[in-house]
């Protein structure tokens, strides 16, 4: 399998967050991919390749203009007003408030752009988030040129990227775009197999009223995980999209012989729906030793998660999305890929 990776996601370091009313670094550090690219070269996965350059056209199928242009004005306009460190935002439109008015000064536009503080700004974020998207649509070409499967070593993540809004670590959602991509390029059926510990709010809202692109979710219960406000068991789509979105909200504990049941219906829809392509979200953040997370799934699962992927049939993107227990992201990840691959 091949792998595209790009080593401007380094940029986006020294990032901090908010967790349980600290500001502490943040837990989606460049580390990660280069644990996971070093995997996949000791485990001799494949070739690893760089993206090819990509305009921001794919990006605007999936998101609005008006939220893709913002992004790489952000850093410019934090520093320009004098700030340094990490730009966040602290005000959000919520209930009550107007969504509809994008205001004029960097905080404010940051708290309409977003839904929570998790989606962080240094200086050489937007230059990794753009080579996030094009790893995505670098490796979404070589699944459609013809090879089998290919893995899109993304860093940031995108699954909370909703159409105009970041959050949780999540600025353009890389699964979402290819999606569109594959649509664009002929695929009748597309689905997303969302198997990060979070539910992938952004991809559910991106689909939820289309009947072309089929949404699966294994997640924690968004009654007790972030992020907290979708994710339930009936939401199911609406309008053309009705009964193309599943979610499989799991408690804290869950570990693999639950997971792998939700794990083995999801697979039985997604073979009924017969898509063309198959996209995973792949987050390894299901770990039992994940700092951040509740499941309980162990190294040894991980290959099986890749068996049961591959049993579909199908031609198959790999997109990365999280997964903090560094120190084992890539045997995780990389044995979803090698057990995809049946060794
Ligand atoms: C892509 C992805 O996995 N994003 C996850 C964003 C999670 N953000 C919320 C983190 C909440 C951390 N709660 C920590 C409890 C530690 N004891
Ligand atoms: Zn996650």
């Amino acid at each position: 399998m091949k792998t595209v990776y790009s080593p401007l996601h380094a940029g986006h370091g020294g990032t901090m967050e908010l967790v349980a009313g600290e500001i502490v670094p943040g837990f989606e550090k460049p580390s990660r991919a280069e644990i996971i690219r070093a995997r996949v070269e000791s485990e001799k996965l494949g070739p690893v390749l760089p993206p090819r350059p990509h305009d921001l056209t794919a990006a605007k199928r999936i998101h609005r203009a008006d939220y893709i242009d913002f992004l790489p004005t952000v850093y410019p306009a934090w520093e320009a007003s004098g700030r340094t460190g990490s730009a966040l935002p602290f005000t959000w439109p919520t209930r009550g408030l107007r969504g509809d008015v994008p205001p004029e000064t960097i905080e404010a536009r940051l708290g309409f752009y977003s839904f929570d503080a998790g989606a962080p700004f240094v200086k050489g974020t937007w230059e990794a988030i753009k080579s996030s998207y094009e790893v995505a649509l670098t490796a979404a070409a070589l699944v459609k040129d013809g090879e089998r499967s290919a893995f899109a070593l993304c860093r940031p993540p995108g699954h909370h990227a909703g159409d105009a809004f970041m959050g949780g670590y999540c600025y353009i959602n890389n699964a979402a775009v290819v999606a569109q991509w594959f649509r664009d390029q002929g695929a009748a059926r597309v689905s997303i197999l969302d198997v990060d510990y979070h539910h992938g709010n952004g991809t559910q809202q991106i689909f939820y009223r289309r009947g072309d692109v089929q949404v699966l979710n294994l997640h924690g219960d968004p009654m007790t995980e972030y992020p907290f406000f979708l994710g339930h068991a009936d939401e199911k789509g609406e309008g053309e999209g009705e009964g193309f979105n599943v979610n499989y909200p799991m408690p804290f504990g869950t570990g693999f012989d639950v997971w792998g049941e939700a794990l083995e219906d999801a697979c039985r829809k997604l073979a009924a729906y017969a898509p063309d392509v198959v996209i995973v979200s792949l987050g390894v953040d299901t770990f039992e030793k994940d700092p951040i997370s509740q499941f309980k799934l162990k190294s040894s699962d991980y290959p099986a998660i890749g068996r049961r992927i591959a049993k579909l049939g199908l031609p198959t993107l790999f997109v990365m999305e999280g997964g903090y227990a560094v120190e084992e992201i890539g045997i995780n990840a990389v044995g979803v890929l090698t057990g995809f691959e049946g060794r």
